[in-house]
């Protein structure tokens, strides 16, 4: 299950280095290796952020239940989910490879995909609900045979990751069936934009917490434990997870701060409730800094900086604490990017320029991608019952990583700032000097993205070469065992209120209603026409 995004995360990494060299005016044409820019755009955003993620917190999910409930994994559901969600990749895929589905992995309209991009989207989700309803009736069995036990809080992450999943999930699966489905197979002539849009970001901010718990997870759970101590607080773990169900959903709108369509007061509304969800990753973030404070202070670490010294970056035997704490790292950022994007005005500024990409590279590329690629890492050495084959350059990929995407970030946040728009193939304009439009006041800055992207690309071949050895290797024991670092709770609170799901969720279908059924009305009654299809290499409509 983890091998087959891999491969296409080869596909995705590459694509994603050529973008740079666009930017950066080394490439400047409109087709590179036989792919257009914006098809390689398409296919960098979709596998990287939408397939290799749901991939893998699928499998991650399935295993995370079965180890910590002590329960067999339900091979069954699990097959039956994989073949669902490889379905639809390989329907999705096709459209995108021959050219015709290069929306981006947005999907807006009025850019219009083959019917077999949309569709191949909707299995994926599907095949991602089917899990998460197996793993429902495992937690609730447990529940029972464990009256008044604590549920593991790994357990607690991921069915709270999934939560949020399903119910984001729901709008983007109007979007696509009524709005995308029917006007892509041209029984309908036109499309509202702005549901459309609205929709896809009902679902598009949740989503990111969807990418972020289970990282989420590893930094509560075992990042502790790696790192040598315990837990700081078990509550403020719960607590953490319970909030980012009410919160990760009414806030989408800061995603459309520019578009006009909708009421400023809406906006300022979802602006708040965006504040507010930076709350949870805030008490993380001190959750995690006191933990490795315990383990470095258990480590002979002394002082109140002093102890920083004594936490394993460099030890190949606990490997993993490099790959969290390089994403923990750019996460500082990635969190302090977010914030300036969620105040109103400020938006404006970034808003559709090249601090975007900046921003979501030190999150989803960050915390995210490192986790999940580590994570990949040390289950398929353990199940398979094999050493990670290049231990040193295991080592050093996350911190290559954390080089290449601070080199990148920083070159993109400052064009960002002095205007550099996002999605443009720049290589053909403003970083050509042969062009009437060539601008030089960008050009450095697009060098050093261009920099940072190839030390980001060196650093996936390295794991690459990591991984693939791992999958192929003989194993040196005869059936893997799974062993997930767990650390136990220094502050082990007993707090009744974060230990139940369902006010949590019912708190949370209330602050959607609340925050999407105006804007929403609105929209759906607004005066706003319809727009006929564009496809992406022609400025005219078809
Ligand atoms: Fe975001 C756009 C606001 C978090 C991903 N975001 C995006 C896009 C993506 C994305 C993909 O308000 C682009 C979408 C597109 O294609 O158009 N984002 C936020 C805010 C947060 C946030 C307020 N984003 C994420 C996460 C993502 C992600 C997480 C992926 C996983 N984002 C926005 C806004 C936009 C946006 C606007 C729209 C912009 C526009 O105009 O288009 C918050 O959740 C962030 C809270 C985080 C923190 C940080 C806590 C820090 C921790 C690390 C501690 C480190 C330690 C180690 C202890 C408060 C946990 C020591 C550290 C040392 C430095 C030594």
């Amino acid at each position: 299950m983890l091998a087959i995004p891999m491969v296409l995360l080869i596909i995705g990494a590459l694509l994603g280095f050529l973008q740079v060299l666009y930017r950066a005016g080394y490439i400047r044409a409109t087709s590179f290796l036989g792919i257009e820019y914006y098809q390689g755009l398409t296919l960098h955003g979709v596998i990287n952020a939408i397939v290799f993620t749901t991939f893998f917190e699928v499998a991650f999910g399935f295993v995370v239940l079965a180890y910590y409930l002590r329960k067999p994994i339900a091979s069954l559901w699990l097959q039956l989910s994989f073949a669902v969600m490889l379905i639809g990749t390989l329907m999705a895929a096709f459209p995108m490879l021959n050219g015709t589905a290069s929306v981006l992995y947005t999907f807006y309209p009025p850019l219009k995909a083959n019917p077999l991009f949309y569709m191949g989207a909707a299995l994926l989700i599907v095949g991602s609900w089917i899990a998460y309803f197996s793993w429902i009736p495992q937690y609730t069995a447990w529940r029972k045979e464990n009256p008044g036990r604590k549920t593991p809080l790994a357990v607690v992450g991921m069915l709270a990751a999934f939560t949020i999943w399903f119910f984001c999930t729901l709008p983007v699966a109007y979007e696509v069936l009524v709005l995308l489905v029917p006007w892509s197979l041209g029984w309908t002539d036109s499309i509202d934009v702005v549901l459309a849009r609205t929709l896809f970001w009902f679902f598009g901010h949740p989503l990111v917490y969807f990418w972020l718990l289970p990282v989420y997870v590893m930094f509560y759970v075992m990042l502790p434990k790696i790192a040598g101590g315990k837990l700081y607080s078990d509550g403020a773990g719960r607590l953490a997870f319970m909030a980012f169900l009410v919160l990760s959903s009414p806030v989408g709108l800061h995603h459309q701060f520019g578009d006009p369509a909708i009421n400023s007061a809406f906006k300022w509304f979802h602006m708040i409730l965006t504040l507010g969800v930076a709350i949870p990753s805030f008490m993380t973030a001190f959750t995690v800094a006191a933990s490795m404070e315990h383990a470095a202070l258990s480590r002979g670490g002394s002082g109140l900086f002093g102890w920083w010294k004594r936490l394993p970056y460099f030890d190949k035997d606990r490997w993993m604490f490099s790959y969290l704490f390089c994403g923990l790292v750019l996460f500082f950022f990635g969190g302090i990017t977010g914030i300036i994007n969620a105040s109103g005005n400020m938006n404006l500024t970034v808003h559709n320029t090249s601090w975007i990409p900046a921003h979501f590279h030190t999150t989803i590329a960050g915390p995210v991608f490192l986790g999940f690629l580590g994570m990949s890492l040390l289950m398929l050495c353990q199940l398979r019952g094999v050493r990670v084959p290049f231990p040193r350059i295991n080592l050093w990929t996350p911190w290559l990583w954390l080089i290449g995407v601070s080199i990148f970030s920083i070159g993109l946040s400052v064009s960002g700032i002095l205007g550099e728009p996002r999605r443009t193939n720049l290589g053909l304009l403003y970083a050509n000097p042969e062009s009437a439009r060539h601008l030089v006041i960008w050009h450095k800055w697009a060098v050093m993205g261009a920099l940072g992207g190839a030390i980001m690309f060196l650093s996936t071949l390295f794991f690459f070469m990591n991984f693939f050895t791992a999958l192929f290797a003989k194993p040196l024991e005869k059936t893997g065992e799974l062993r997930f670092p767990t650390a136990e709770a220094l502050h082990d609170e007993t707090i009744p209120w974060v230990q139940n799901f369902k006010p949590w969720v019912a708190a949370m279908i209330v602050a959607v209603l609340i925050a999407y059924v105006p804007p929403l009305y609105e929209v759906v009654g607004g005066s706003q026409k319809k727009a006929v299809p564009y496809r992406p290499w022609s400025p005219a409509p078809e």
